[in-house]
């Protein structure tokens, strides 16, 4: 997830590297947000309990190709039922980038989650805000593709409004979450 948040949000030369990034991982109750988080956070997968609330890690990262040069995002993974959903405002509010997580292989629910997302992306506040689309649980069978993620949650609508970057994952497995410049170090 670094790499694509570091690529779509690049530290820009004037921000100190001690300076810490504030995201905010949101999406549908049993998306994997906080499965992804403690992926990110710990490299396994980990049993997870519906957030009631929030969990919030700092992950260190290492922009561009440069180990000594790193970040650390501050991640706010933030319970998706929809009794909690009105507070996602509060989390999302002047943040660095949001996150969107997609359980892809629950074709049933991409409609209310699309419903969520454009609310989201499209509030006054979180115009120009990185927006990256995790398409989760693709080791599932019958998991939708990122690209027919993106296609059925309409983000060509969103694009003139924010940055935008859709990527294929598994908190499972880690796959589509890799090492790599800009990841975790
Ligand atoms: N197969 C598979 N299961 C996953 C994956 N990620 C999460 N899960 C499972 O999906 C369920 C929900 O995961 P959570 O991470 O708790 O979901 P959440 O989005 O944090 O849900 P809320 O906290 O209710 O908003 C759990 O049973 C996880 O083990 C994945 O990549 N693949
Ligand atoms: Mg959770």
């Amino acid at each position: 997830m670094g790499n694509q948040l570091t690529d779509i949000a690049p530290n820009p030369p004037f921000l100190p590297s001690f300076q810490s990034l504030h995201i905010v991982v949101i999406g549908l109750d049993s998306a994997g947000k906080t499965a992804l988080l403690y992926r990110l956070k710990l490299r396994e997968f980990v049993e997870t309990i519906p957030t009631k609330g929030f969990n919030m890690e700092r992950i260190k990262v290492s922009m561009g190709t440069s180990k000594s040069n790193s970040t650390t995002l501050q991640v706010w993974d933030v319970g998706g039922q929809d009794k909690l959903r009105p507070l996602w405002k509060s989390y999302t509010r002047r943040t660095d980038g949001l996150v969107f997580v997609v359980d892809s292989a629950e074709s049933e629910r991409m409609e209310e989650a699309k419903v969520e997302l454009h609310k989201i992306a499209r509030s006054a506040e979180n115009q120009g805000v990185p927006l990256l689309v995790l398409a989760n649980k693709q080791d599932l069978d019958g998991a939708a593709s990122a690209a027919e993620v993106e296609k059925v949650l309409a983000l060509h609508e969103l694009s003139s409004s924010t940055l935008l970057h859709t990527q294929g994952c598994s908190a499972l497995d880690g796959q589509g979450l890799q090492p790599g410049p800009g990841e975790a170090v």
